[in-house]
């Protein structure tokens, strides 16, 4: 790893020289668009963006007009955005237009991928949707600090006996990426998703006032406090600057509530997770399945409520996280 390849001594007296080098460093099986290729050597401002969301997360056509949308919001605060997928095989940081499309029209006929899933989908040339684990991978060897989605994978409701702990925990403890999400879904167990993050290392900023809860996607009003507030982007910019400038490779996880005209009340939301937790039980869905079961079955029961509330917070995480990237940008100047 990095800092196998150089000695700490010479990262410590170069840290710029740091920050502008390491994307060149781990190109050589990624496919990175030429815009974003451009912003990375200038020092410009990227933000990456997962593609499982718009394989598994939503249904065609509204997963092709969010990973437009979502992109715009990007450059209109001021960063480059960079969809990260795998598309026969490749790795593909930045999509065109069309390679969304194929992606958002093929929905769950192509491959959910998360880290484990990673050399498999390119040594058979599949094409994939990245979850958060292995876009954040991809991100980190592009060179690119933040990535904006909407919700993270953790630990699922009944996971003392399933075992069920999302393969996103165990990367944000090990992969210097800051993910910006609406906190986690109350289809998991979030209590638990917070320890587990914890334990790892990772720190769990929520934006916002000192007391804001720790927002649970749909909802804000949710029981968990948050581990740590800050209220600008700016300050979560700083804590990032100063984590990379101490060498710590851990990732890091901004919890963003969601905008209020679209947040839905916490124990609404409750009940209608546990009809689809129960149903999910039911069927015996296990593994890789659960999290696009269980997100389809929301949708269905609310009627496509989810949906737009989903869509809406994805827009305003990625607003944030240009926002951070932007002034991250200008501390590593
Ligand atoms: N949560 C959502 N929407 C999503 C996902 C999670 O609200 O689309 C996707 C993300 O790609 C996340 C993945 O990384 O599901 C987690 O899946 P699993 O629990 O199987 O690790
Ligand atoms: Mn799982």
């Amino acid at each position: 790893m990095l800092s196998l390849q150089r000695p700490l001594a010479k990262w410590l007296l170069s840290p710029k020289t740091f920050f502008k080098n390491r994307q060149y460093r781990y190109n050589s099986n990624l496919s990175i668009s030429k815009e974003v290729s451009s912003a990375l050597k200038n020092g410009l401002p990227v933000v990456a963006l997962e593609s499982t969301i718009i394989t598994h997360g939503m249904p065609y056509r509204k997963n092709f007009e969010m990973a437009l949308h979502v992109e715009n919001v990007v450059r209109e605060a001021g960063a480059v955005p960079a969809t990260i997928a795998i598309l026969n095989g490749k790795c593909h940081v930045g999509l065109d237009e069309a390679e969304l499309e194929t992606l958002a029209q093929n929905g769950h006929s192509c491959s959910k991928v998360s880290r484990r899933d990673l050399a498999y989908s390119m040594s058979q040339k599949l094409n994939g949707g990245t979850t958060v684990a292995s876009t954040m991978i991809l991100a980190e060897r592009a060179g690119i600090d933040v990535f904006a989605t909407g919700g993270i994978g953790g630990v699922h409701r009944g996971a003392e006996s399933s075992m069920d702990v999302s393969a996103d925990l165990i990367e944000l403890g090990k992969t210097r990426v800051a993910v910006v999400c609406a906190g986690a879904k109350s289809i998991l167990d979030i209590g638990r998703t917070l320890e587990v993050l914890e334990t790892q290392g990772v720190p769990v900023i929520t934006l916002g006032k000192k007391n804001t809860p720790f927002p649970a996607f749909y909802a804000n009003n949710s029981p968990y406090k948050s581990p740590m507030t800050l209220p600008s982007e700016n300050d979560i910019a700083d804590l990032l600057f100063k984590g990379m400038s101490l060498g710590l490779r851990n990732g890091t996880l901004i919890a963003v509530p969601t905008p209020s005209h679209l947040a839905q009340d916490y124990n609404e939301i409750e009940k209608v997770i546990q009809l689809a937790i129960n149903e999910c039980e039911a069927l015996g869905i296990s593994g890789k399945d659960v999290t696009p079961w269980m997100l389809q079955k929301v949708l269905d029961l609310t009627k496509g409520k989810s949906l737009e509330t989903n869509i809406g917070l994805v827009y305003n995480n990625a607003r944030v996280a240009a926002n951070i990237a932007v002034s991250l940008a200008n501390l590593k100047q």
